[in-house]
């Protein structure tokens, strides 16, 4: 069956058919930039696990190569699940996953390049003596998976392997001098009440100043560390920003940092399962994420296709030191073609302006938003925790003080569908709150969407009365940036209006406050050859 792939993205990474999640064992080694995922090779849903394996330049562009691991073992023959790479001494890379044994225990594998001098990596081979870890009986040997890229310190490897008790989740700690005979610490590195299975942790060390990143195996007085989980419970990916004592092997968050679902996320919307890793080339951490599809199982049966990687982002700690800044990588920039430019374009309550002259399905927009006082902002009511909730309740269409004002992304000529990507600003006691909403209530007419008010709040400073937005549309997807990369929305949308040629943007204001958008670009962007 052929059908119109209307929603198919022109420059995220994705397979030319069939279903993707997690990105696995990013890595960059000899010049190529290598990402496994989890992939079906029979279908557009979850099932019949294998490492695809794709190769890059840039991380931009792609070639697809023959599947890096399928199940063949004894230690995997029912899952190769997740895993991290890890480049040892010598410039040898390794890759640690999760295998099901026929038990469907979940063990710790290793897998090395068949001939390391292939500069693509093609062929994985996965040693008889694996399985490396087995879950001990205190274990729940179902809930055992996903281990890390190792890290080198007090002269061992360590790496993690995410668990859970009951509903603690847990980071469990494995040490080992040789990277081949595994022992658990005694204490896992981290672990915190009611949050469940924690999939696809991440721990990795920042820079207290600047974007540089670090090796994961650097520790020292201008670094703080980072631990990443994916909660099971509600699909985010929440990180804490804290201390790591390497010689107790104790991770302790900072107190402004909370773990569990309400502490920080890397994204406010569709992103998961994600994975760092530091890129030696450009001295960068770069983070890939899974963004899923919001439409039914049906839908990807019919168009062939579900799941797509985000655009890759480099990631540093904030000047503030309480929380990570992202931004897409300097190489996407490559794709902008036809360029539009505006400024100093007034927006009165109600007025929307269309920005004309890119191709608005598929572009790259960058805008600073300015205001020239803050009083009209609406009172902020404390009972406010959620930021989901509140733009469920304000959202674009309902009028407010200071914005809402932002961008209307794939939208139809006459609005009949658009997804509003916004800032609004509440007045508490004494501070500002500032709300970025990505809402996907209007986004389309279809019927059986799952159409949430993603949103999140932005931690910034409004002395300079500015706000910068930055949103990468692509079909089905609107990937967005507020305030340089404080706060990061992924939503996908499947229009049925605002499609191809007939998708248009428009900049927008709906707040009493007259806002100015001092200054815009956006760009057509090219399609690179992401399968
Ligand atoms: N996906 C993998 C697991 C991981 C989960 C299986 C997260 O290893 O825990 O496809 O999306």
């Amino acid at each position: 069956v052929t059908v119109k792939q209307i929603h198919r993205t022109g420059f995220h990474f994705r397979p030319k058919r069939h279903w993707i999640n997690d990105p696995n064992a990013p890595l960059y080694f000899n010049g190529i930039y290598h990402l496994f995922y989890q992939y079906n090779p029979k279908g557009s849903v979850w099932g019949n696990i294998v490492w695809a394996h794709s190769v890059s330049k840039d991380m931009i562009n792609w070639k697809a190569l023959d599947h890096a691991m399928y199940p063949s073992k004894p230690f995997d023959i029912n899952g190769v699940w997740s895993g991290s790479a890890t480049v040892l001494p010598g410039n040898i890379p390794v890759i640690l996953y999760t295998g099901l044994d026929p038990n469907n225990t979940q063990v710790q594998n290793y897998a090395v390049p068949a001939n390391a001098s292939d500069p693509y990596l093609r062929e994985w081979i996965k040693p008889d003596n694996n399985p490396l870890v087995v879950p001990t009986k205190d274990i729940n040997a179902s809930q055992f998976r996903d281990p890390t890229t190792a890290w080198w310190s007090n002269g061992q490897w360590k790496m993690l392997v995410g668990s859970r008790r009951k509903l603690r989740g847990m980071a469990y700690l494995y040490r080992s001098k040789d990277f081949f005979n595994w022992v658990k610490a005694k204490h896992p590195l981290h672990s915190a009440p009611n949050t469940g299975m924690w999939e696809c942790p991440d721990f990795y060390p920042v820079l207290l100043a600047g974007k540089k990143g670090l090796d994961t195996s650097v520790n020292g007085k201008n670094v703080k560390f980072v631990l990443k989980v994916s909660l099971d419970l509600t699909r985010y990916d929440y990180y804490t920003v804290g201390k790591y004592n390497a010689a107790k092997d104790k991770y302790i968050p900072d107190n402004t940092s909370i773990d569990g679902w309400e502490g920080l996320r890397y994204d406010y919307g569709n992103f998961y399962a994600s994975k760092t890793f530091y890129d030696p080339a450009k001295k960068r951490r770069i983070l890939w994420g899974w963004a899923n599809e919001s439409d039914s199982s049906e839908d990807d049966i019919k168009k062939g296709w579900a799941g797509i990687q985000a655009i890759p982002r480099t990631v540093w700690l904030d000047p503030s030191g309480k929380q990570l800044v992202q931004w897409p990588v300097e190489e996407l920039n490559c794709l902008r073609g036809q360029k539009v430019h505006k400024n100093n374009v007034k927006l009165n309550k109600g007025d929307h302006v269309e920005i004309k002259g890119i191709t608005a399905a598929q572009a790259d927009v960058e805008a600073t938003f300015s205001f020239p006082r803050l009083d009209k902002a609406e009172k902020f009511d404390p009972k406010w925790v959620k930021a989901q909730d509140v733009c469920a309740q304000k959202g674009s269409k309902n009028q407010g003080g200071v914005g809402p004002f932002g961008l209307l992304t794939l939208a139809s000529k006459n609005l009949e569908e658009f997804t509003p990507v916004f800032f609004r600003i509440f007045k508490a006691p004494k501070r500002h709150v500032v709300l970025l909403c990505s809402d996907a209530r209007s986004s389309s007419l279809g019927e059986g969407l799952y159409k949430p008010s993603f949103a999140g709040f932005v931690d910034v400073d409004l002395a300079d009365k500015k706000l910068s937005l930055r949103s990468l549309i692509d079909h089905s997807v609107v990937e967005s940036y507020g305030a340089g990369g404080k706060t990061c929305i992924t939503s996908r949308v499947y229009p049925t209006l605002a499609i191809l040629g007939d998708a248009h943007l428009f900049v927008f204001n709906n707040g009493s406050e007259t806002v100015t958008v001092e200054n815009l670009n956006a760009w057509s962007m090219k399609s690179p050859r992401v399968d």
